[in-house]
């Protein structure tokens, strides 16, 4: 039960790890490990308690003969016209079990029930098969389809023909992972002296166990006379009362399809995932194309332009205000206010920056090398197959790439309306400061006109020796220009600030596209990869 149960699990393994292999490994080999997870899930939908047992061989050799003597009935028509059985044909023993569907199966129509109580092959299906070396193609195709199938063979040989080139190239030695479910017999030996049927029993089984054949039983027998008949009942018996044999074909079918399927798929160290390294190289590709540096500058030059208009003196800062603001130019100045986070407004004229796309052909160009680089290093030691997968996926989001990440930057936080509240307490401070020195300036002027006109001046007050409207006056100014100044080196820290803040925000931003659209598709690939590769080791090994 233990061993069904992992034979189970092993079809199981393999059936997944083709799936996983589909289109990225040989397509013939796929549909051949499919095929064989099906034909076992089939098999064992059988009654396991059956073991269908064939007899195949050359022409003549005597299978029909040994059918008979093995089963104790004239079923078999044995005979001197060459090839003598054309259909395969059954007989069964004992009863229970679905024994007609499994024929049905097996689509083997001639078929008989034994009768009597012939305990020792109680469970097994005897199948006298037509010639593998047939003259006719019908009869080859017939036993190939069979020998698919059946879970035991018995080869029968003759003392002509056992080294036939034919018999060990193109059915034993390839089944050679059958070895287990496979008796081999030597027929006909009646016609030899013991020492010349000793020879060839020896010359065989030399050949068999160079062809990785140990496991084959082989044995001596005469179909004529009877001789060793009783040895292969017994053989036969042992094998369908152990009930081992079903599970064990159909383990060898799962090793030989899941061996060639493991070698496919490779045994070289491959990347889990993509290396960080890479997929750092890639985001500065892709970051220098979206024009990150463009926005970096435009934020540092966008909060000074708007520092200095808030802060310096203000006749000055009102003439900076007609200057452009570098942001706005790249339609990045509104950035995600409080409102778009919550939903309430998402403009699709946000969507979108202006950047320029002077040097755009360069830097695609940057970016495909990128793309290309971390494809062939993500792909490294993996089948061909599956490289061209990798590069496939590596450019399928490559013509929506450009948009998603202008798209990123336009919807980037830059947080240009925070972090700047002392802007205002210097502005005021500034007006304060203008309107003083203004005061100044108009009292001087109204005592100018006054002097002119010869009228009474206005009093005269003197801080020191300096008369007040003229400290007022160019103090003002000097504070003025002093405020501004000072005011200057904080704008300028906080620009710097704002600047590597948005290089941060904007990077992530472009991470997490180039993860989304590049990263992630490859990794899925590398995933499916390693899952069918230690599916596929799983279903070899066992
Ligand atoms: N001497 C001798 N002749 C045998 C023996 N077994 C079979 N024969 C003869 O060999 C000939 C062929 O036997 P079959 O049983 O028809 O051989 P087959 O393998 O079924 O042949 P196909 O159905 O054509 O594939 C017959 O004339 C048998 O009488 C044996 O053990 N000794
Ligand atoms: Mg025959």
């Amino acid at each position: 039960m233990g061993r069904r149960d992992s034979l189970n699990d092993r079809v199981s393994d393999l059936e997944e790890a083709a799936e996983f292999a589909q289109w990225r490994l040989d397509a013939t080999l796929i549909d051949e490990a499919l095929a064989v997870a099906s034909r076992i899930d089939r098999r064992l939908a059988f009654s396991t308690n059956h073991t269908v047992v064939a007899l195949a061989g050359a022409t003549g050799s005597g299978k029909s003969s040994l059918f008979n003597a093995i089963s104790g009935t004239r079923l078999a028509e044995p005979g001197m016209k060459r090839p003598t059985t054309s259909r395969a044909m059954a007989a069964s023993w004992g009863s229970g079990g679905d024994v007609a569907g499994l024929l049905d199966w097996l689509d083997v129509p001639r078929r008989h029930q034994v009768k009597g109580d012939d305990v020792a092959l109680d469970g097994l299906i005897l199948m006298d098969l037509p010639d593998h070396d047939s003259t006719v193609v019908t009869h080859r195709l017939e036993v190939d389809r069979l020998l698919e199938l059946v879970d035991m063979f018995i080869w029968v040989v003759d003392p002509q023909k056992y080294a036939d080139a034919m018999l060990h190239d193109e059915y034993l030695k390839p089944m050679a992972a059958h070895a287990e479910v496979m008796l081999v017999v030597l027929n006909q030996i009646d016609r030899l002296t013991s020492d010349q049927a000793c020879d060839a029993m020896a010359d065989l089984r030399r050949l068999l166990d160079s062809e990785g054949l140990t496991k084959a039983k082989l044995l001596g027998v005469s179909a004529l006379t009877g001789q060793g008949v009783e040895g292969l009942r017994k053989a036969i018996s042992r094998a369908v009362q152990s009930k081992r044999s079903v599970a064990a074909r159909l383990n060898a079918d799962v090793h030989r399809v899941a061996d060639r399927l493991n070698q496919a798929y490779g045994n070289a160290k491959v990347a889990e995932k993509v290396p960080e390294a890479r997929a750092r190289a890639l985001n500065e590709s892709l970051a220098q194309a979206a024009g990150l540096g463009l926005v970096r500058e435009a934020v540092l030059r966008s909060m000074r332009h708007r520092g200095v208009s808030a802060t310096g003196w203000p006749v000055l800062a009102w003439i900076n205000r007609f200057r452009p603001d570098p942001l706005r130019m790249l339609r990045l100045d509104k950035g995600v206010t409080k409102a778009d986070r919550a939903g309430e407004i998402a403009p699709v004229s946000v969507q979108r920056t202006s950047l320029p796309r002077r040097a755009q052909g360069v830097q695609d160009a940057r970016v495909d090398t990128a793309l290309r680089e971390l494809a062939a290093v993500a792909s490294q030691g993996l089948p061909q197959g599956w490289v061209d997968e990798i590069r496939a996926k590596s450019l399928t989001n490559r013509a929506v790439l450009a948009d998603k990440l202008d798209t990123a930057v336009a919807t980037a936080d830059l947080a240009m309306d925070s972090g700047h509240n002392w802007w205002s307490a210097v502005r005021i401070l500034q007006w304060v400061i203008f309107f003083t020195a203004a005061f100044g300036g108009l009292w001087l002027l109204i005592d100018a006109l006054l002097a002119y006109m010869q009228l009474p001046h206005l009093p005269r007050i003197l801080i020191g020796k300096v008369p007040l409207p003229t400290v007022l006056l160019i103090g003002g100014v000097i504070a003025g220009l002093a405020t501004a100044g000072l005011a200057r080196i904080g704008v300028e820290a906080g620009a710097r600030a704002k600047a590597l803040r948005a290089e941060r925000v904007l990077t992530k931003a472009m991470a997490e596209v180039s993860d989304e659209l590049v990263i992630a598709p490859i990794n899925a690939e590398l995933t499916r990869y390693h899952e069918g590769r230690s599916r596929v080791r799983r279903a070899a090994a066992g």
